[in-house]
Order: structure tokens, then sequence, then C-alpha cells
């Protein structure tokens, strides 16, 4: 399979690592606006094909999918003229600035017939995935409550500048991600509570948020998020859960130990490998990147949709604007309104 990759970035890097670590696909071309970025990671990685203008590239052609690995106000126009020129598509997350953006490119790469999945990767962190695999199996029975934690202080604002600019912050980049994984465990929410603050003077928006949801299935869950957090161990970039099931209770502790106390216990070690080019303390992340896109082309190949299509972001963003709006307004928001 042969992809194009857009947005020679911060996090492209990872990308780039990955597909290269992956038998049967080839990235055979690259496209950043910016000249000086799209020299480097063409040396880096040895693509030849390089653009500056997406919609040359995409004319072209000479590929199956493209990975956009851009910030969200391209997205949309990305999106659009991917689906036009009939690729598969990958899309970063935030997927879409607002609800209606998504859908809109939801419906554009259905109408064009082309898988199209959300790079949403935290679900695919191995901790999660065994923590999963654990409530799957049944072992502390039905699931009745979550507790989905992501506190730091870590500084995210040297590798990514931009996250200290926009009047939106954490729930938008960080806990949009716990919020997938509170999806992930516990099904859909169809309510939503949220507090919201910032501490750091030095950025825009807000970096601490508080919120509980209503799932449909009946469980609630508490999803707390902070960059305003000194904490000792520093957990970044670890999301701490409880789960407490009719039969037991699973934790993922810092560290990434995984406790299950039910009609069986255990306690063991559920720490993600670091890859020959990933680093520490990122190589968690690092390693959910090749896993979500193994996913996709395996999905590809078997012609199933991804766990984190485009179709089922739209529940995760929909999280993200109503816990916007809940703050904003101070009240519980149903997703139904939006
Ligand atoms: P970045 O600003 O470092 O890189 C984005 C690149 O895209 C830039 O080089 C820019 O020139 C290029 N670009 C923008 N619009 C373009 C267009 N229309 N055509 C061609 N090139 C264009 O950003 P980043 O930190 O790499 O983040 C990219 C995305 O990845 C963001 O949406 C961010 O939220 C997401 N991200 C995801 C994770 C994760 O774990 N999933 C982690 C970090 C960042
Ligand atoms: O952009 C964010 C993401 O998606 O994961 C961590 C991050 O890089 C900083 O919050």
């Amino acid at each position: 399979m042969k992809g194009a990759l857009i947005g020679c970035g911060f996090f492209a890097q990872n990308q780039l690592h990955a597909w290269r670590d992956m038998d049967g696909v080839e990235i055979v071309a690259l496209c950043d606006q910016n000249d000086e970025r799209l020299r480097q990671c063409a040396d880096d990685f040895a693509i030849s094909r390089t653009y500056t203008d997406a919609a040359e590239m995409f004319a072209a052609g000479g590929f199956d999918f493209v990975d956009i690995a851009t910030t969200a106000p391209s997205h949309r126009p990305l999106v659009t003229l991917a689906a036009e020129a009939g690729v598969h598509i990958i899309c970063q997350k935030p997927f879409a600035e607002t609800l209606a953006d998504a859908r809109a490119m939801v419906s554009a790469a259905a109408s064009a017939g082309k898988t199209l999945m959300v790079h949403e990767n935290f679900r695919w962190q191995s901790p999660i995935q065994a923590a999963l695999q654990v409530v799957a199996s049944g072992a502390i029975g039905d699931p009745f409550f979550g507790r989905f934690s992501f506190r730091s202080g870590y500084d995210v604002f040297s590798g990514q500048p931009y996250l200290a600019e926009g009047s939106r912050f954490i729930i938008e980049d960080l806990g949009i991600h716990i919020l997938d994984i509170a999806r992930a465990f516990l099904g859909d929410a169809h309510q939503i509570s949220a507090t919201t603050r910032r501490v750091n003077p030095n950025i825009k928006g807000e970096d601490v948020a508080t919120m509980l949801l209503t799932h449909k299935g009946g469980a609630t869950s508490v999803v707390d998020c902070s960059y305003a957090t000194r904490r000792t161990p520093e957990t970044f970039p670890q999301t701490l859960i409880e789960i407490d099931g009719t039969e037991g209770t699973l934790v993922l502790d810092a560290g990434y130990r995984l406790t299950v106390t039910g009609q069986i216990s255990q306690s063991r070690d559920v720490a993600p490998p670091v890859l020959p080019w990933a680093q520490r303390p990122w190589h968690n992340i690092q390693e959910s990147v090749l896993t979500i896109q193994q996913h996709f082309v395996t999905c590809l190949a078997n012609g199933q949709i991804p766990a984190t299509s485009g179709a089922d972001n739209l529940q995760t963003l929909a999280l993200v604007e109503a816990a916007y709006l809940s703050a904003a307004e101070g009240r519980t928001v149903s997703l139904a309104d939006l």
C-alpha cells in the first residue's frame, strides 16, 4: 500500500517512524506548506516526492491513502480534497474545529466510498488495551463507575507552542483523548457537566478540566485533566484509571501497574515497550501510533471499519463541545441537543 503524509511537524515524526516500521506500506509523498520542514522530513525518511501544495499532490496521485498530520484548522479542506481524490484517509485529532465540519467530513468520505479513521491513538496504548481486555473478559462484572485521570506538570508548550495560544486548550487537545478512553470502556455518554479553569498565566486557554459523564448504559464516570499539577511521580503521559464493576474493580496506576480485584485478583506490570525510535516518557504514545496505523491497514485489508472511524469520533467530539458549553453556562448538557 502506498501513502502520502501532509504536515511534517512535531508529531508527524512519530507517524513516519511507525510507517517505516510496517511491512507492506510505503509513504511515497510528503506535503508541508513550510519548505524547511518538508525538506528535513524528506531527507530524514528518504521520501523523494515533496509538495508545498496538497492539491498538487492529490492531482499527481499515485497513493492509496493520505495521513493528515496537520492541526485542526486545515482538516476539513484536506479531508475534502482527499475524498475528492478518492483515497482512504487518516486524520489527526482534534478531528475538526466544529461538529458541523466533522459531520461534513464523515459524509464526504462516505460519499467517496473511502475509509476515514481519526488518529485517536490513546485508546490504542498497550496499558489501556490490557485494561480493556480485562473488562471485556467479564472479570469485574458489569462496570458501573469509571475514573479516568490525566494530571501532569509536564511542559507540552515547548514542543507544541500553538497549545499556549488558542482560547481552548486542555479539553480540546488532551481531554479529547481521555473522553474517548471513557467511551471505549463505558460506551457512549448522553450527558456531561464540566468545570474548567486556567492556572498557568502564560497560556490563553484552560489547563484544568473536571467532567462528569452519564453513559447510555447507566454507568457514571469522572474524567479529570490538568496540566497545572506538579506531582511526584510525574506521570506524563499516563492515563490513570479505576473501573468499578458489579464483580470487582480494576485499577491502572502510576507506573503502568494494572491491579484487578475480584473473584480472581492479580496485579501486573503492563508498561509499554520503548520502540527503537521512541523516547521516554513519550514511548507510551509513540507505541500507540504504530498500533493505530497497523489497525488502519488491517481494517483496509479486511474491509472493516476502524474502531476510531470518523463516524465514531463524532461522539468524542460532541463530548468536547458539550464540555465547553457546560463549563461556559454552568449546566449539564445533553449531547442530543448539539
Ligand atoms: P505542528 O504545527 O508541529 O505541525 C503541523 C504541520 O502541518 C506544520 O509543519 C504546518 O506547516 C503543516 N501544515 C498546516 N496546514 C497545512 C496545509 N494545509 N498543507 C500542508 N501543510 C500544512 O503540529 P503538531 O504538533 O505536529 O500537531 C499536529 C496535529 O497532531 C495536531 O492536531 C495535534 O493535536 C496532533 N497531535 C496528536 C498527538 C496524539 O497523540 N495523537 C500528539 C501530539 C499532537
Ligand atoms: O497534543 C497532545 C496529544 O494529543 O497528546 C499529548 C499532547 O502532545 C500534549 O497534550
